[in-house]
């Protein structure tokens, strides 16, 4: 079905067909915008942005790029098309049929999945408010205006699933959408690494490659789910997801290559060195990487959950790539986690499957996670060196789940506060690093002109030119 982009509020579902629905997201849209105009990308009121605009839902539906003004830009609500005759995939229901409304014994577990997801949306849009007025390239802010833009719909696609299935409540969690913000101290957002500041582009780098990682993973997730609008919506989100990932996964490769550029010419590994002449070492560039994977870990939620059993049992969350597995029941099955033992070392737990849930779909995120590293480490390799970028253990920094609290260095080997106080600094950014890396976020905005820390992209948007105006600026 071709997106009709007349209608005030464009979409591909006949919202048009249940005026209450129209009027009440006719009602929610102003506030949306004000939102936007207030804790979106700063300073875009007059900005004209190359960018990508769904006109449908079908694969040649993204062909569409042009130059839009940020401030007309047009958010709209997309399903991906109806699966006849689609059966619950997994859980106690196996088998049955998909269900089109919510199951009053659902609703609130349901209405809590969507909130949360939705919660990150507009909370990563505005972790990454500030990143325009230090662009390293206009080729890289369009693409952050894309990522803007597209995180903005996901919290279109979750609230149209409130306004049309969660009657009053829904109404009311879609306004709070718009009032938690992330980092406020008062009413923060959901999930702690939305709270996170993101204040120059290699924490923009990392966020998108391996956080908008989570966002793929749970949205497989969801995307199961028997509640087939929530499925529908997961789905097309999911093809906007691809593009976030790029520019994370392309983002560090670009680092990485431009270090690499430095380290030959100057036949050097030294960290100061290559800092020196404006380029970001590849420790540093490492550290980063620990921190931010550390915190995505966290958002898989508890090795053991409760929660994650019921979900399951109940299908409404599945597990990413379902149909990759055998048992869709699990029942029987069990999973052995590593635990802390409590006295500084590890012992194996045996869980129901069911209650491992959250820990099988952290452990897919992380062997997805492994594709972009065999790529960087692959050109550290080819330049000669000696170094591979390695993903943190899952034991390392987490603040959820079993080894919450518990200090061990990035290879998961556990270590007492005091070793933790001291090497602290060598495995996460220390202050000294952040205060670094914020002195190389120079605005560049000539067309083509890339800032010294990143190499150029190997090619530019739509097969356009890489100098090409991706952006004009007022
Ligand atoms: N921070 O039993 P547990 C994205 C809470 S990213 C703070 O393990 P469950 C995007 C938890 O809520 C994808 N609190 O929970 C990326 C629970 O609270 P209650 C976002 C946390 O339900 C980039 C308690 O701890 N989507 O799209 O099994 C840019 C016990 O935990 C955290 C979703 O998350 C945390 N990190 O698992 C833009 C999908 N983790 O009940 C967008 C929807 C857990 O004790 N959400 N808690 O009060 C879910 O599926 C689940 O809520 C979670 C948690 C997987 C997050
Ligand atoms: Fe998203
Ligand atoms: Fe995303």
């Amino acid at each position: 079905m071709t997106i009709n982009y007349s209608e005030r509020i464009p979409n591909n579902v006949d919202i048009g067909s249940n005026p209450t629905l129209q009027r009440a997201l006719e009602h929610w849209q102003p506030h949306f915008l004000q939102w936007w105009r207030e804790m979106g990308p700063s300073d875009t009121a007059s900005t004209d942005v190359y960018l990508r605009t769904a006109v449908s839902v079908e694969t040649k539906g993204w062909a569409n790029y042009g130059m839009v003004k940020m401030a007309d830009y047009r958010w709209g609500i997309f399903l991906a098309d109806a699966q006849p005759e689609r059966k619950i995939g997994f859980g106690d229901h196996y088998g049955a049929a998909v269900w089109q409304q919510v199951p009053g014994e659902y609703r609130s577990t349901l209405r809590r999945l969507i909130v949360t997801q939705g919660d990150t949306e507009p909370a990563s849009v505005e972790q990454q408010r500030l990143l325009g007025l230090c662009c390293p390239s206009l080729y890289d802010l369009r693409n952050l205006f894309q990522v803007n833009v597209e995180e903005g719909r996901h919290l279109w696609a979750m609230v149209y699933l409130l306004h049309a299935h969660f009657g009053r409540d829904g109404r009311e969690e879609a306004e709070e959408l718009l009032t938690r913000h992330s980092g406020d101290s008062d009413k923060p957002r959901i999930l702690s690494t939305f709270n996170e500041p993101i204040e120059d582009w290699l924490s923009f780098f990392m966020f998108t490659c391996f956080t908008d990682r989570d966002g793929k993973f749970q949205l497989k997730s969801l995307a199961e789910s028997s509640f087939d609008p929530l499925a529908r919506t997961c789905r097309f989100m999911l093809t906007e997801e691809a593009h976030h990932m790029f520019v994370g996964e392309s983002g560090i490769g670009r680092i990485v290559r431009r270090t690499l550029e430095v380290m030959s010419e100057l036949k050097t590994d030294n960290p100061e060195t290559i800092r020196r002449h404006g380029a970001i070492d590849l420790p540093t560039i490492q550290k980063y990487m620990n921190f931010w994977v550390s915190s995505a870990l966290d958002l898989f939620g508890a090795d053991i959950s409760s929660n994650a059993a019921a979900h399951f049992a109940n299908g409404l969350k599945g597990r990413a790539d379902e149909a990759s597995y055998s048992d869709h029941l699990c029942v029987d099955t069990t999973f052995e986690l590593d635990k802390p033992n409590g006295k500084g070392g590890v012992t194996q737990e045996t869980v129901a499957m069911r209650n491992a849930i959250n820990e099988v779909i952290r452990n897919a995120y992380l062997k997805d996670c492994e594709v972009g590293l065999k790529r960087w480490n692959k050109s550290i390799e080819t330049a000669g060196h000696d170094l591979r970028l390695k993903l943190p253990s899952s034991r390392f920094r987490r603040i959820v789940g079993s080894w919450a609290g518990q200090h061990t260095d990035p290879d998961g080997r556990v270590i007492d506060a005091a070793e933790w106080d001291r090497r602290r600094d060598e495995w996460i950014p220390s202050p000294t690093d952040r205060a670094f890396i914020k002195s190389l976020m120079q605005r560049v905005v000539e067309p083509g002109k890339m800032a010294a820390w990143i190499a150029p992209p190997e090619r530019g948007i739509n097969n356009l030119p890489i100098d090409y105006e991706y952006v004009h600026l007022a």
